[in-house]
């Protein structure tokens, strides 16, 4: 370990060194990364052993977070800032020649995720560490992770993402720790000793190696351990080889690892492929067994030891992907354990919590019975026959209620509902945020509330405030510092102390400076990536997230298509200049998503050519969407555009990141944006809107008309128009189906109803940038009020109402 700067640049020289005999001067970029990053990972490697010490002899209960994706996005920059060193290390490199976030850029994302509730997960791994809590993950280590999207022509194409091409100095390969993850087979009951055994036969056995990567905890000694699972096989057919099938061998060898390849890039937009059941299951069943194995280390391994297995492990499911756990660990008591049904039930839904993370019905995941019972035999006897208690309680509450029962059960009309799985199998469900978990009780899961009154909850999601401000946005995080100390830092409610200075000139003249400067450093980005200038003067107005009908990018599109008809038509029009930025992905087979990125990018064509407009208004479509782009982007955003129907958007996280570094929403009341409004008020936000009740009402009792809005509305007919007029430079039936989804299937998200809303709370925002010192005291109260959705608050909410975990100190070393 260095200790000073001098000790830090010999050591980094001396790698250089040993890893490639190469002199300072001859080393590529390449080589100073990964001479820098095993430097840092031997400090964590210290850290970690102790921490793995330290929760062997405590004891103390443990979580484990069970998720299909974690978007860490790059790790290098954040273990740094975590570890305290990245001013020594930066210092001591530029003293070298050498910058620190070139070398930083060296790192492939790590793309383990569609969106937010991948990046939560990651969110989330980074607060447990941090605050000191006993917390890890438990997730599948996916060769190929989210898509490369590149923008040719206006349309999105998917390039397969290759993260691990020059190999990921950051996870440890754990070959001993493997496991069998079976699948396929037949399973029969027997009776051996008295009791009903299950026994699973001519089943396909899977290896499941884990690798595991370190999560390190800010400024004290945590170091806790995200376990990824790559699927294996030491199962070569050599009969088949002998007889000169070599194809046939190698074909089941590639069958077998086939499992964890691929992360299905499709957020919230269902495709009920073998394959991906397949990874729900060879993740879940490898985390249970390498977790109730070391349990039975550390607790004992009678089936009395393990009945109490809920009080040193909690294990969190994120969304229904890992659903499976109920069943899963039931098989592991039952059948390997030997505990009997009541205990291994009890042990089971006390150990188990659940979150759900959208109600959009298309979402929910239901899989076939067909699939189940042929793929995993053992968990579909299992499902099955706790669906059969679990419906004999409900015949026992509601008598004859048939209805009731079918809306309930866990098997119905031949699929198995995950969610009801979820829900049945555990001891909380909660939603993200307030207005989500109220939909979740008194709407999507109103009879499960109903029937389980204490086990429904709110957990408003929350984002780390390292990475998302102190890590994205140095300059900001350092005026903050200099202004109201360092607290901020582990405590970001401190941050409210900014509000203050909100009218405070000379502040705001800082504040002002930092987001100018972030913007100067986007707009070279833009300049180099797409040879497209950009005023920075102009109004930033950001809307990136995933491309999704909810999420009504088309909204945004059809009201700069609006602005722009209004200034072709007026050229004196007195508005604020604006640069419209998107980016996104779109799932691969999501049609209507896709023409919509089209749309943005023709929009983008026309308005950014057409000499009339003189630059006033530009727009941007950033391709690639990524943790790291995210880094670059939202720093430099005036405007968050937060503008989902409402009640469709769970949360959003976004909006929480946009908001911490400064930029004022204009958004409906929905998600979080709902929290957002009540921690900042009226003054620091721009509401439109229908609200989420109005929504759900037209969704059940209906009442709304597309027409209607769209015949009295002829700024708003006229751009609908265009869609398909022929006013756009592309063939003639390009637009048809955005224009289809609004106006041929009475627009189920609202975008016309909403239309007028958005545009007069544009203005607004005009209006008000207009007047400088108010825009800042706008943005810096953002800021004030951004540490309640600081996941740290997110996280000890969950340690303290669900989990019951403490934190466990680190000694000192
Ligand atoms: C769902 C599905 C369902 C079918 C198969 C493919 C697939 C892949 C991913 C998902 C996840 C959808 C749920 C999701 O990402 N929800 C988002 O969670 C965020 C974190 O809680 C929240 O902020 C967003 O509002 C919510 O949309």
């Amino acid at each position: 370990m260095f200790r000073t700067k001098e000790e830090f640049k010999a050591a980094f020289i001396e790698r250089l060194e040993t890893l490639f005999g190469e002199h300072l001067d001859d080393a590529t970029l390449t080589d100073k990364y990964a001479a820098l990053s095993t430097l840092i990972r031997e400090i964590i490697n210290k850290r970690w052993y102790k921490s793995n010490m330290q929760y062997r002899v405590s004891k103390d209960k443990q979580v484990y977070y069970f998720s299909m994706e974690f978007l860490l996005g790059r790790l290098l920059g954040s273990n740094l800032f975590n570890l305290g060193l990245t001013d020594l290390c930066r210092e001591g490199l530029a003293e070298l020649g050498i910058d620190l976030a070139e070398l930083e850029a060296v790192e492939a994302d790590a793309g383990l995720g569609n969106g937010g509730l991948g990046r939560l997960a990651a969110c989330f791994l980074d607060s447990m560490a941090s605050l000191q809590l006993p917390g890890h993950g438990n997730g599948i280590r996916y060769r190929h992770g989210m898509f490369e999207q590149k923008i040719v022509d206006g349309y999105q194409m998917e390039l397969p993402d290759n993260w691990l091409r020059d190999g990921y100095v950051w996870e440890m390969r754990k070959a001993s720790r493997a496991v069998t993850v079976k699948f396929g087979g037949t399973v029969r009951m027997e009776e051996r000793a008295g009791r009903l055994v299950a026994i699973h036969e001519n089943y396909e056995p899977v290896l499941a190696v884990p690798y595991d990567i370190p999560v390190v905890g800010a400024n004290r000694n945590t170091v806790n351990t995200l376990r990824l699972w790559s699927a294996e096989t030491n199962h070569f057919d050599f009969s088949s080889f002998s007889k000169g099938d070599f194809l046939k061998a190698v074909e089941q060898k590639y069958s077998m690892e086939a499992t964890s390849q691929i992360l299905y890039p499709d957020d919230n937009y269902p495709e009920g492929k073998v394959l991906r059941l397949k990874q729900q299951y060879f993740f879940v069943s490898a985390g249970l067994q390498s977790i109730v194995r070391r349990y039975k280390r550390t607790h004992g391994g009678t089936p009395a030891d393990l009945a109490k297995i809920h009080e040193k492990i909690a294990i969190h499911i994120n969304d229904t992907h890992p659903a499976l756990a109920v069943p899963e660990l039931m098989r592991i008591l039952l059948d390997e354990e030997g505990l009997g049904w009541a205990e291994a039930w009890n042990a089971t839904c006390k150990t188990i919590s659940y979150t759900n993370h959208t109600i959009l019905p298309e979402a929910l995941e239901k899989w076939p019975v067909e699939l189940v019972g042929r793929l995993l035999p053992r968990m579909y006897t299992l499902i099955r026959e706790i669906n059969e208690r679990f419906c004999a309680a409900l015949w026992e509450q509601y008598p004859g209620d048939w209805d009731k029962i079918r809306d309930m059960a866990i098997i119905s009309e031949g699929y198995v509902h995950m969610a009801h799985l979820a829900v049945v199998g555990s001891h909380s469900v909660n939603g993200v945020a307030e207005v989500h978990s109220n939909i979740l009780k008194q709407e999507v899961m109103a009879n499960f509330h109903k029937f389980y009154p204490h086990r429904f909850n709110n957990k408003t999601n929350g984002v780390t405030h390292r990475r998302w401000l102190a890590k994205a946005n140095p300059a900001l995080a350092d005026l903050i510092s200099e202004t109201i100390g360092q607290g901020w830092l582990d405590h970001p409610t401190e941050l409210a102390n900014l509000h203050r200075y909100g009218t405070d000139a000379a502040f705001q003249a800082s504040v002002k400076a930092v987001k100018q400067a972030n913007k100067e450093r986007l707009a070279q980005y833009i300049k180099a990536k797409m040879n497209i200038t950009v005023d920075t003067q102009s109004i930033f107005d950001v809307h990136v997230k995933r491309i999704h009908a909810y999420k009504r990018q088309t909204l945004n599109a059809l009201h700069i298509l609006d602005l722009y008809n209004r200034l072709k038509a007026d050229p004196s029009l007195d508005i604020e200049p604006r640069t419209f930025i998107f980016a996104g992905k779109s799932a691969a087979g999501y049609y209507l998503a896709k023409r919509i990125i089209k749309f943005i990018n023709t929009l983008a064509q026309v308005i950014n050519n057409d000499p009339d407009i003189g630059g006033r208004i530009k727009v941007v479509f950033m391709e690639n969407y990524s943790v790291s782009l995210a880094e670059l982007i939202i720093p430099a955003a005036d405007v968050s555009e937060q503008i989902s129907t409402a009640s469709r958007e769970a949360s959003g996280t976004g909006n929480m990141k946009f908001m911490m570094n400064g930029a004022v929403t204009i958004g409906t009341l929905d998600g979080a944006n709902i929290e957002i409004h009540d921690e900042v008020g009226d003054d620091n936000i721009v509401i439109f809107g229908l609200t989420a009740d109005e929504v759900l009402n037209y969704y059940k009792y209906g009442g709304y008309n597309v027409l209607d809005v769209y015949n009295s509305n002829p700024r708003l007919k006229q751009a609908v128009d265009q869609l398909i007029n022929g006013f756009f430079p592309v063939s003639a039936d390009e637009f048809d189906s955005i224009h289809h989804s609004l106006m041929r299937t009475n627009d189920e998200y609202f975008v016309l109803k909403d239309f007028a809303g958005y545009a007069a709370a544009q203005e607004k925002v005009g209006n008000l940038y207009r007047d400088q010192s108010r825009w800042q005291t706008m943005s810096i109260n953002n800021i004030a009020f951004s540490g309640r959705f600081a996941s740290d608050r997110t996280i000890s909410e969950y340690a303290i109402g669900i989990w019951q975990i403490k934190p466990v100190v680190i000694r000192e070393f």
